[in-house]
């Protein structure tokens, strides 16, 4: 099948770790549903990556329903493209096996994901957390991936996975396409909105610090308006204003007015009336998807089909370049 596909092919994956954050959104399901319209997109849900932290199994489970149903209500379209689940395309944990065995410890030891996900929980640091980019890149190198849209915090692992196709192909001719990042022009890298210069992220304890795509339009409201900025009260760039940046590229992205149009519109006005507005962009671009969300979430069975018909396509395609990869190393008879 992958050699029958004529358009460029796209791949992203997203954790099911509880909801989906505006970080998420906008750095990289935004591009997911854009894509579409032009190339041939596979999307997976990565329950292997998730399992680097303690799951309960039913709120695994439940976890998985919820990020396709989400996935579905963004617009990743059953017809134009593939979803699946990653645990059930075996082709994953086999292939990143093997290019474990084509990527060096002291590559993935500066990985700053790991660094970071390792001293926020030093109890935990088992070796999934530490070879995450080579699953990661298994994911991406299986279905011959041209573009791989995702946030600014992935570009460490998009270059990681060149680096492994390159060293693989270099030993054994032509095997990999080598993928490169798509990244949005503006909220590549949404940040928290209690500390401006951390990144917005599903794990962090403070509630406040996010928006997640299931938050009411009131706790939207109340989040923006509790965001950290400054004390100039102007609304623009600058040294030391990285609470108001974050809020103005939040608004771009949601409204697609630039930057600087973005400073004239709101010159001589406080944070206040900025916040009201940042809010009511922010209502207008999750309320629909939220109802739609709630909707799909009744119907599970149009859900698990969708996956179901995902995985069987998945398998069809990964399974080709898995025997590449095996008949390149001589593995098997
Ligand atoms: N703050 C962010 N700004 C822009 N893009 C972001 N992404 C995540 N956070 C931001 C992008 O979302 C995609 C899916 O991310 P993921 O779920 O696979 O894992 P993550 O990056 O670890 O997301 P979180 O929310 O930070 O999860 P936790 O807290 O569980 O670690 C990726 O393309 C990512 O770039």
């Amino acid at each position: 099948m992958s050699s029958d596909i004529k358009k460029p092919i796209v791949f992203s994956g997203i954790q099911p770790t509880g909801g989906f954050q505006l970080g998420n959104l906008l750095g990289a399901l935004k591009n997911w549903e854009l894509l579409q319209r032009e190339n041939f997109c596979i999307y997976s849900i990565v329950d292997l990556h998730s399992i680097t932290v303690r799951n309960d199994p039913e709120e695994l489970k439940l976890k998985i329903t919820e990020a396709a149903a989400m996935l579905l209500a963004l617009g990743v379209s059953p017809e134009k493209s593939i979803l699946f689940i990653q645990s059930q395309v075996s082709s994953h944990a086999e292939l990143s096996w093997i290019l474990s065995c084509y990527t060096q410890f002291g590559e993935l030891s500066r990985m700053t994901q790991f660094k970071d996900k390792s001293s926020k929980n030093p109890e935990n640091v088992n070796a999934g957390l530490f070879t995450y980019p080579v699953l990661m890149a298994a994911d991406i190198l299986l279905y011959n991936t041209d573009l791989v849209p995702v946030g600014d915090d992935q570009r460490q692992h998009i270059e990681i996975t060149r680096v492994i196709a390159n060293r693989f192909n270099n030993i054994y001719g032509d095997v990999f396409k080598i993928p490169e990042g798509v990244y949005p022009k503006v909220a590549s890298r949404v940040m928290s909105l209690a500390d401006p210069k951390a990144k917005m992220s599903k794990s962090d304890p403070n509630k406040n610090a996010r928006i997640m795509m299931t938050d009411e339009n009131d706790a939207i409201r109340k989040k923006v308006r509790r965001a950290v900025t400054d004390s100039d009260n102007q609304i623009r760039r600058g040294i030391g204003k990285e609470g108001i940046e974050n809020l103005m590229e939040i608004y771009s992205a949601c409204t697609n007015k630039s930057l600087d149009c973005i400073e004239s519109e709101f010159a001589g006005k406080n944070y206040g009336e900025f916040k009201n507005q940042v809010a009511d962009a922010l209502i207008s671009l999750i309320e629909p998807l939220r109802e739609k969300y709630k909707e799909l979430m009744k119907d599970k069975k149009y859900v698990f089909s969708v996956l179901k018909t995902g995985k069987e396509k998945a398998m069809e395609i990964s399974e080709v370049m898995m025997k590449r990869v095996n008949e390149a190393i001589g593995l098997g008879l």
